[in-house]
């Protein structure tokens, strides 16, 4: 439906004379900001119902999307944009002398996600909706965000993120669906009457779970699916239990806060019950509603049902879904076992042993009594089954209960039919290696699809310079299907076109440059070259590389002030665990760096270093937009697939980076002339591993450049860093560089070198940038979906819905 200016701007006025009694003169942002909301929300909200219903009416088959984090960032633009009203909006607004851009600064980063795994799950509710599939998330109502991250003397400091504190805008808490989900006390099982076994439960907790519902809007087809997360709540039938200040808290606190610190005892019962948590709740809700609205039997559930576990967080999705066939619905095992494989699917994100979840049996019998019975039960029958068709060792090694734990991953793979990495190298690597022993047990369950992004938010919502320029070159088409940036590739010699680009690109620099001198005070020209690495602070994502480098150049400019280089600012933003030390360490480092650089008057601006504080989504997308140089610099093997590289090309960026996780196939999109890949190949890594000859104090001793850059970190070149600073020199030196920087550095330099003098030649820049704008639309999570929708999940788009509702 076309939004008519007029009415819209009554309505905005109407609204706000009725939920605040104001005009709109004397109304503030924040009251424009929620009543704009709420006239949003209304325009969708027949949609959302309707949606809901047609999927009933038609019994059509349904995916949850199971995953611990999502990363949704802000929503007025982009339901603004998806119900094709932006440009509408934002000319009523402008009339009424209200900048929209200023007003969706006013809404709070939905932060339920510490990085790619949360936020590549929005994308994908995005193009969920978009590809007018039915499919909704399941996840957690955090009172508490992602930390907001503030520096302070260079250290990382970080402070809650009350993201609900004015309320949601967008969110329906829907008491009515609420379920209870049953934790701790023991489980016994006991002979009923007719002679079957039935679990009794001992001094189990009683926890409510009361849903809260966000419409997921579908771009331009009257699809809107929902966003359910959960929120903890004290049922009234255990108040009596809970009359104690200090016991209401506890157990309100399961859904405070995301990820809880896992490093001591508390916070690990804590985060496992959060797992069973929003777990149990949303299936117990898909039963439900299956068996209300699409009245067929039990039995016939993997046919209107599929639940992918977005990551091993969601893992208990598998005995959940067998405790409520068997103890409630009363199926046999082998039926249960049927459906549920058949409903399961999985998605491994990381190749990081660290970062493979595994259990204490202990902590889970405790935790979570009956699904620790059930998960025996589990390994018990795959063991009896694959011990005659593969070695012992095999099976032994593939079990889901080994050496006192529960391993996650072990159980996803065994309880579902599919298995998939994010990018094809990281897809090939878990089946040669990571989870090679499950590859030889199921081959036909393991699969790849490279991720993708929201590419609308990516593109139209954060770069309206370069989307005119887009427009104006190769029509509109590319808003509705990203497949059409390709032609693009037929104005790689136009210089007016390539010039436009530029100019657009120097709008955004102009602006992330104001940005950052309104929050650092750093003054930066939107001359230099933008070189950017925003990603979360980790060893393998190597900043420290980036910083290396860095120190070499500004080493270099001392020794050397007529130095001929382009003007660069090294642009920053990472957010490091609360408790990974290392990781701190590291953003101390560069930020006294920072300082020193930046201070340096013999530098004279030629280099600058930016650390952005508090890198979320928003902040994401001021950047990405300014970026000319996007560094992915992961040693390879190690970054499962990236998706700030997809976003980053999307908007021009050139890429450095080393043949690693979806990298490869950005170099193959844009053709090896057109990207700069530096660095030991997955081969060469592996290599290393099993003849285990790397040898950091060689490369130390033999390369001058290598030991002046590290000397810097202990001879009090850089300041303030005495501790720190050794800390890095021992971790590469001593402890023999775990992840290759100084074997991948000259390289590295040398691409870095090669960057510079493109960059002299704006023309051959320009051409290079366009080039990877138009091969970005293969990254789409559009596409990434519908992979999933024909091979996973194998449910239908209703392209039929959008014509019967014209
Ligand atoms: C990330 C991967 O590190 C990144 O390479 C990938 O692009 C992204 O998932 C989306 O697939 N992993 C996580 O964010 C994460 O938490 C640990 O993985 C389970």
């Amino acid at each position: 439906m076309a939004l008519d200016k007029e009415i819209f701007k009554e309505e905005l006025k109407q609204r706000l004379r009725e939920n605040y009694a104001m005009e709109l003169e004397d109304a503030s942002e924040q009251e424009i900001f929620y009543t704009l909301g709420a006239l949003v929300k209304a325009r969708y909200s027949d949609a959302w119902r309707d949606t809901w219903k047609y999927y009933v009416d038609k019994n059509k088959k349904q995916v949850y999307y199971f995953s611990i984090e999502f990363l949704p960032g802000r929503m007025l633009k982009s339901n603004l944009l998806n119900l094709g009203i932006l440009d509408t909006a934002r000319e009523a607004l402008t009339d009424l002398g209200i900048h929209l851009d200023d007003l969706a600064e006013v809404e709070k980063d939905m932060a339920l996600g510490n990085g790619g795994l949360g936020r590549l799950a929005s994308c994908f509710m995005d193009s969920i909706a978009s590809g007018g599939f039915p499919g909704n998330g399941n996840g957690i109502r955090y009172d508490y965000g992602l930390f907001k991250q503030r520096f302070v003397d260079g250290y990382q400091v970080e402070l809650p993120d009350e993201w609900l504190q004015s309320g949601n805008i967008w969110e329906v808490r829907r008491e009515s669906k609420a379920v209870d989900v049953r934790v701790g006390g023991h489980v016994y099982l006991a002979e009923t009457n007719d002679g079957k076994l039935k679990p009794v439960y001992e001094n189990e907790r009683v926890l409510r779970a009361v849903p809260y519902d966000t419409g997921m809007v579908g771009y331009e087809n009257n699809v809107v699916n929902t966003l359910r997360l959960w929120a903890v709540e004290i049922p009234d039938s255990e108040e009596d239990k809970y009359q104690s200040i200090q016991g209401r808290r506890e157990l309100e606190d399961l859904t405070a806060v995301l990820y809880p610190d896992d490093s001591n005892e508390q916070g690990r019962l804590i985060r496992l019950t959060q797992e069973y948590f929003f777990v149990s709740a949303g299936i117990q809700s898909i039963i439900r509603h299956y068996k209300k609205w699409f009245q067929k039997p039990i039995s016939k559930l993997s046919e209107y049902v599929s639940i992918h576990i977005n990551d091993t967080h969601p893992a208990l999705c598998v005995p959940e879904m067998m405790r409520i066939l068997i103890d409630e619905e009363e199926l046999s095992w082998e039926q249960a076992w049927d459906i549920t494989v058949k409903v399961m699917s999985y998605t491994n994100h990381t190749i990081m042993a660290e970062a493979l979840e595994k259990w204490s049996i202990d902590l889970m019998q405790r935790t979570l009594p009956r699904m620790y019975q059930i998960m025996e039960e589990i390994d018990a029958r795959y063991v009896q089954t694959m011990q005659e068709l593969h070695p012992h060792d095999l099976v032994e090694r593939t079990r889901i209960i080994r050496n006192g734990q529960v391993h996650m991953a072990h159980l996803s793979i065994i309880g579902s039919h599919s298995t998939n990495g994010v990018a094809k190298l990281h897809s090939d690597l878990l089946k040669s290696v990571v989870l090679h022993d499950f590859y030889i047990i199921y081959p036909d369950r393991f699969n790849n699809k490279t991720n993708g992004i929201a590419q609308r938010r990516w593109s139209q919502i954060v770069n309206e310079p370069m989307s005119n320029v887009l427009d104006e070159t190769i029509g509109k088409t590319w808003r509705q299907d990203s497949g059409d940036l390709k032609l693009l590739r037929n104005y790689q010699s136009d210089q007016a076109v390539l010039e436009k680009l530029a100019e657009a690109k120097k709008i955004n620099k102009q602006k992330l440059a104001d940005y950052i001198l309104g929050t650092t005070d750093i003054e930066v020209s939107a001359d230099a070259i933008f070189d950017v690495q925003i990603k979360r602070l980790h060893a393998y994502k190597r900043q420290l590389l980036n910083l290396l480098h860095i120190i070499k150049l500004y080493q270099d400019l001392k020794e050397n002030p007529s130095l001929e280089m382009q003007k660069r600012v090294f642009i920053f933003g990472a957010k490091a665990a609360p408790s990974y030390h290392y990781a701190k360490v590291i953003i101390k480092c560069i930020n006294e760096t920072a300082n020193l650089i930046n201070n340096d008057p013999d530098i004279k601006d030629r280099i600058k270093i930016v650390f952005l504080p508090n890198y979320n989504v928003s902040l994401a997308e001021k950047i990405i937009p300014a970026a000319d140089v996007s560094e992915q610099i992961s040693l390879a093997s190690k970054e499962a697939s990236g998706t700030s590289n997809m976003k980053l090309m999307l908007n021009g960026a050139i890429t450095l980076a080393t043949l690693d996780g979806a990298n490869v196939e950005i170099r193959d999109a844009v053709g090896d002339d057109n990207i700069y890949i530096f660095g030991l190949t997955e081969k060469e890594v592996y290599e290393y591993y099993e003849n285990q000859e790397y040898s950091a104090q060689r490369l130390y001793d033999e390369n001058a450049v290598i030991r002046r850059v590290l000397n810097a970190f202990i001879d009090g070149t850089i300041p303030n860093i005495v501790y720190e600073g050794r800390e890095i020199f021992d971790s590469l030196i001593k402890y023999n560089d775990e992840y290759f920087l100084l074997r991948d550095f000259d390289s590295y330099v040398e691409a870095q070198e090669e960057i510079d003098k493109a960059y002299g030649d704006q023309t051959f820049w320009q051409k290079m940038s366009l080039i990877n704008i138009a091969n970005a639309g293969r990254f789409s999570s559009d596409e990434t979906v519908s992979r999933y929708a024909e091979d996973i999940w194998k449910i239908e788009s209703k392209d039929s819905f959008v014509t019967e509702k014209g």
